[in-house]
């Protein structure tokens, strides 16, 4: 069942970034459900990213989130990007009814975590802490193997996935209904593009059904106006998905 305007529900996430909270955002844009993206607000009306440190510093007390993205729903602080999902899909509506559809949600969610995490890798080969410029040269090897073998597998198994058994001609992951993972498929293609424009021109034409999701959800409507409002951030070079062209091989 869809909640809507009884419940706040609270987003915290890095404010000048899409970056892992952007599947969260989707979510609530496409349900029209309202949150707050806590860290984008002024200091003064309880945001910033102090607001959110607090939570990591666990002096908010509970069980401390150890990155963001992280959700509060009154008592509830939950972190992990595909749990806030799988808490969020059925109470959105972005999720079919039934045990295996949830299930297979789950499963498909952390496997777009898993591809994040790659595609993060291939600026921060060595250490998150360390600058892009301290790993140039592994950087360049890591991408070389990121675009010539994992994205096309990622994105292979999202082909196929759309065309298994009984989903052929379905308009999304589970046919017609529109689940929170399809949106995240979405950020997915939007975020190669940016990052790695030549080689995604090159994969496109073998994953036609993932494209089609793309531009399937890209038009819809309230998505539609969300990418066209100040809410979405444009991607930059301190998110996940950054535009390196020697990384773009
Ligand atoms: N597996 C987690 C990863 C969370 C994560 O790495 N968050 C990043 C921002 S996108 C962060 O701030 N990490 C800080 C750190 O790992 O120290 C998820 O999917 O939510």
């Amino acid at each position: 069942m869809t909640e809507r305007n009884d419940v706040r529900y609270e987003l915290y996430y890095w404010p000048g970034i899409q970056g892992r909270g952007e599947f969260v955002r989707l979510a609530f844009e496409e349900a029209d459900v309202p949150y707050v993206d806590v860290a984008r607000l002024p200091r003064a009306e309880g945001g910033g990213v102090h607001a959110m440190q607090e939570f990591l510093n666990g002096e908010r007390g509970g069980l401390a989130p150890l990155a963001p993205p992280f959700l509060r729903v009154g008592d509830l602080v939950l972190a992990q990007t595909a749990a806030i999902l799988q808490y969020l899909g059925p109470r959105l509506g972005l999720v079919p009814d039934d045990d295996a559809s949830r299930l297979h949600a789950h499963q498909l969610q952390l496997t777009i975590a898993d591809l994040v995490d790659e595609a993060h890798d291939t600026h921060h080969p060595i250490g998150t802490n360390l600058y892009y410029e301290d790993q140039k040269p592994e950087a360049k090897r890591r991408a070389r193997s990121f675009v010539g073998e994992r994205m096309p597998k990622f994105l292979g198994y999202f082909e196929r996935t759309l065309g298994r058994d009984g989903a052929s001609g379905a308009q999304y992951l589970f046919g017609p209904h529109l689940s929170y993972v399809d949106l995240s498929l979405f950020q997915i293609v939007a975020g190669l593009r940016y990052a790695f424009p030549k080689a995604m021109a090159r994969l496109e034409p073998s994953i036609p059904r993932t494209v089609a999701v793309h531009d399937r959800i890209a038009a819809r409507p309230r998505i539609g106006a969300y990418l066209a409002s100040p809410r979405r951030l444009p991607f930059n070079e301190q998110g996940i998905f950054r535009r390196y062209p020697e990384l773009d091989q």
